[in-house]
């Protein structure tokens, strides 16, 4: 006979959810306890609820199945949303187990009685369920199950009564088999074979899993037999690439250089991904980022098979045997002397391990990141997909725990670094192969920019002092340490091509920090506001390259 809690832990595993990051309370010890009778479970604690759900998301990234989450209540969850939103936004899918009180003590008003369903909408719209008896217990976890690994991936949130969880007569459920996804209809693929014939300037704008090789390969036909342009959400999921991948160009963070790359684009085919849109709204600047001339077409949904859509489009264009255009392999050579961003992302190019993982939350640091890594070996790059900042650590931490034995370097700015700090702890609790590479700039460096962008109108000490970091500066060498990380903290770049090439040939969860002066300062920084003010009255030819400068 199991208790609720055992008869759910069966189901987890039974259905491959074999790792749960967790941060329990007194409402969850049922769960907890019933880890120990589950060999096949692995149960990763993280010191913050928002490092559990963003491991949970950068396991899912990389392990193509959810991991499941065991968070305590309603305030539990609420410190773990900001992740689990941008879980959301990048279709990944996750388990939330929700402890609450028990069902008769809810009335009481107890002090950590709260509303968890109205938090758990905000991320997981799609499933939220109050399991309301252990009989049923396990029939709600698969519905959560089936719920978040359908496509597209969603979050599905599962709260557990205390006395649902530590009732006797659970029964543990199978899975049923997954759905088959469809493909693209006839008609669709005909009408947008007949766009692509057309003539007329036209991309592929991809996302979600069609930045996978099979989607990227068939796109890649596509591009060397009709000329189609081939771009990427600015923000993927995770997309594969480096050498032997078709290189594909992402849609600039920039509204303004996002313009000029679908200045000409009369057709855009969406692929797993939706049309374009400025990140935030600018006075006086349009949200669509896509011309008015452009006309926006759907090959293959999020509910779609990207892969088999694109592949029906590739079969019904006559391209199967074109030659897809494979990045070739080059590492930029090594930096020198004193440190900027940009020679931090050089020297990740030119290290850059075997079938890396990169998880890029380097934000104004990162500016430089995709040309120099363009031809490094082949690798994995997740990103921000929901803004929502304080992902990288643990996103790092599940995907260390999905690919064991693949290196993962995490590129992470100072401030967005310290919303989830306490990722290292679990990285040296777990003995993660994870690099981390703090940028320490002293700043919310992008928020300067913005502050100009915005067109505030007069910015004064008060203002500035918000967005700048520099009293006390942070020492993360000091913070890792004080987790059980090893940390150094480096000035030149000679210094940091040791420390990585030290990372990458030892074990374990090294940190290293970077100490970088902003990437846009100084003339940089009052010139650019004036210079994408200037990007729609200036020809082609001339933004383009001014696109490549600033953000290649
Ligand atoms: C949850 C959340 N809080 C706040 C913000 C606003 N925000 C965006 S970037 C940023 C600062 C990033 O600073 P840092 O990581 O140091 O990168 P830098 O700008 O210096 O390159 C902040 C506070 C956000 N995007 N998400
Ligand atoms: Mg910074």
């Amino acid at each position: 006979m199991s208790n609720g809690a055992q008869a759910l832990m069966k189901t987890l595993v039974n259905a491959g959810i074999d790792v749960c990051f967790t941060n329990p309370g007194t409402s969850e010890m049922h769960f907890v306890a019933a880890l120990d009778g589950e060999p096949k479970m692995r149960a990763v604690l993280a010191l913050f609820e928002g490092v559990a759900t963003g491991a949970a998301d950068g396991y899912a990234r990389m392990a193509d199945k959810p991991a499941a989450t065991l968070l305590h209540l309603g305030c539990g969850l609420g410190n773990g949303l900001a992740n689990l939103h941008n879980a959301r936004k990048g279709k990944v899918p996750v388990v939330n187990i929700v402890g609450d009180h028990a069902t008769y003590h809810v009335k009481f008003d107890a002090q950590l009685q709260s509303d968890i369903e109205t938090v758990a909408r905000n991320v997981s719209p799609g499933f939220v369920r109050t399991s309301q008896s252990t009989a049923e217990l396990c029939k709600d976890a698969v519905d959560a199950i089936v719920a978040a690994r359908g496509l597209p991936g969603q979050v599905a949130t599962l709260i557990l009564p205390a006395d649902v969880s530590w009732g006797e007569g659970g029964v543990p459920c199978a899975l049923p088999a997954p759905a088959a996804h469809a493909v693209a209809d006839d008609a669709t693929v005909a009408a947008i074979a007949d766009v692509i014939r057309s003539g007329k300037k036209a991309a592929l704008l991809l996302g979600g899993r069609a930045l996978r090789e099979t989607s990227l390969l068939a796109a890649a036909r596509l591009a060397a037999h009709s000329g189609v342009k081939l771009l990427a959400d600015t923000f993927p999921t995770r997309i594969e690439r480096g050498a032997g991948l078709p290189p594909v160009e992402r849609i600039a963070y920039l509204a303004e250089l996002a313009g000029v790359q679908l200045a000409d684009i009369e057709h855009l085919i969406l692929v797993d991904s939706k049309a374009p849109v400025s990140f935030f709204a600018y006075p006086g600047k349009k949200s669509v980022l896509t011309p008015e001339t452009c006309t926006v077409h759907t090959l293959a949904t999020p509910e779609q098979d990207a892969a088999g859509s694109l592949n029906k489009l590739v079969r019904a264009l006559g391209a199967a045997t074109a030659t897809p255009e494979l990045q070739p392999a080059q590492r930029p050579g090594s930096p020198r002397g004193r440190l900027t961003a940009e020679k931090v992302c050089k020297a990740v190019g030119h290290l850059l391990p075997d079938n890396a993982i990169i998880v890029d939350e380097a934000i104004t640091s990162g500016l430089m990141l995709p040309a120099m890594t363009a031809g490094a070996p082949r690798h994995d790059l997740i990103t921000l997909t929901g803004g929502a900042i304080g992902q990288g650590l643990p996103n790092a931490i599940g995907a260390a725990i999905a690919c064991p034995d693949r290196p993962v370097l995490a590129l992470i700015g100072d401030g967005t670094s310290m919303y989830t700090i306490q990722s290292l702890w679990t990285m040296a609790r777990e003995k993660l192969n994870v690099t981390s590479i703090i940028f320490n700039n002293a700043s919310y460096s992008v928020l300067n920019i913005e502050l100009e962008r915005v067109g505030a109108a007069s910015v004064g000490a008060k203002a500035k002092s918000q967005l700048d970091l520099n009293g006390p500066v942070l020492n993360f060498a000091q913070l890792a340490q004080g987790m059980g990380v090893h940390g150094v903290r480096v000035s030149t770049a000679e210094d940091l091509v040791k420390a990585m090439t030290y990372a990458f040939s030892h074990d374990g969860p090294h940190l290293i920090e970077v100490m970088v002066p902003e990437s846009l300062n100084g003339m940089k920084r009052k010139v650019l506001p004036w210079v994408l003010r200037s990007l729609p009255n200036l020809p082609l030819p001339v933004t383009r390259a001014l696109k490549r400068k600033i953000a290649p």
